[in-house]
């Protein structure tokens, strides 16, 4: 099977999971695709590889970071002039920058997320966050507890508290609905993101936004670990970022549920009043304070049509 069909099965199937690996899995089928593309002829490259970056762009709608990284693929080979192998070269070469331009981000993240974590904390966190665990083993010796929310229906908490059990941590699994229960001897709730909008809001794990509001109830500070790549410029200009409804089936199969319906929203989006902060590659910020340094800083206002075409 074609690379870039078996990526996007794997994403759709969630083998490959979570923002920042979809983004890595996407962009290594798109390089692998383009490198092992036999043709001399100019057209054809860029046809395959639009029809390519298409098919990924679109293989989990609540993704920005998928987005943003095909359409810097994009704009790296917009220049008509390029032979084939000149745009071969052009787009390995974006994709190893904007790589290890992710991994520094991953590595700042760490850093101010752990500089954030007390001495002796219990953190409550839910589903499965690349900057989150890199975050709590760097911050390990702070650390007396981690809870994990499962993050039904499929489970992708215990990624997690496998993760950090791994790595030495006191990790303990819960079932989403006992959080509550336990979130008053919390210190932090700390999640990542899926997509970063304009007014400050952050789109997560089906579960976060009710957690959230908990956690704002009992005084627990929800910290949103992300990259500023998970940023959508389009909800400046008033583009609702879709939420992924998934198949039924994974909150009950069809055999077992008969005609009885089921409702699987796969992300819910948290209102920026509740997130104490957003901790990115460039700082600790208030939500609406990072947004507006974003618009700025990307120079929306000027570019947003040439940005956000694929
Ligand atoms: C994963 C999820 C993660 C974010 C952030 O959902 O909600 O918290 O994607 O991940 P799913 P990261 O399992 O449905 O993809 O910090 O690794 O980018």
């Amino acid at each position: 099977m074609d690379i870039v069909a078996k990526t996007v099965e794997d994403i759709k199937a969630l083998r490959i999971q979570g923002a920042s690996n979809i983004r890595k899995g996407a962009v290594s089928a798109i390089v692998t695709s383009c490198l092992r593309n036999n043709t001399s002829s100019e057209r054809i490259f860029r046809r395959k590889f639009i029809k390519d970056t298409r098919a990924l762009f679109n293989s989990r709608p609540t993704e920005p970071e998928l987005r943003t990284a095909l359409r810097i693929l994009k704009k790296s080979i917009s220049q008509k002039t390029h032979t084939v192998e000149e745009m071969k070269e052009i787009i390995s070469r974006t994709a190893q920058n904007y790589e290890n331009d992710r991994l520094e981000s991953l590595k700042r993240i760490a850093d101010y997320g752990a500089e954030i974590i007390p001495r002796g904390a219990t953190i409550l966190t839910h589903c499965h966050s690349s900057s989150v665990v890199n975050s709590l083993i760097k911050a390990k010796s702070k650390i007396r507890a981690v809870y994990c929310c499962e993050a039904r229906p499929l489970y992708q908490g215990r990624i997690t508290v496998a993760e950090l059990n791994k790595s030495g941590i006191n990790a303990i699994t819960l079932v989403d609905n006992a959080a509550s229960t336990i979130v008053k001897k919390c210190d932090l709730f700390l999640t990542g993101a899926d997509a970063l909008l304009a007014d400050g809001d952050v789109i997560n794990k089906i579960g976060t936004n009710q957690l959230s509001t908990v956690c704002k109830r009992y005084e627990v500070p929800h910290y949103v670990l992300t990259s500023t790549h998970k940023f959508e410029p389009a909800s400046f200009f008033g583009k609702e970022e879709p939420i992924e409804e998934r198949n039924p089936d994974e909150v009950w199969n069809k055999f077992e549920r008969g005609k009885i319906k089921a409702l699987n929203p796969a992300f819910d989006r948290t209102d920026s009043k509740y997130i104490e902060g957003i901790i990115c590659e460039l700082g600790v910020f208030a939500p609406q304070m990072l947004t507006d340094l974003l618009y700025k800083k990307l120079d929306l206002e000027k570019h947003h049509k040439e940005f956000l075409r694929l």
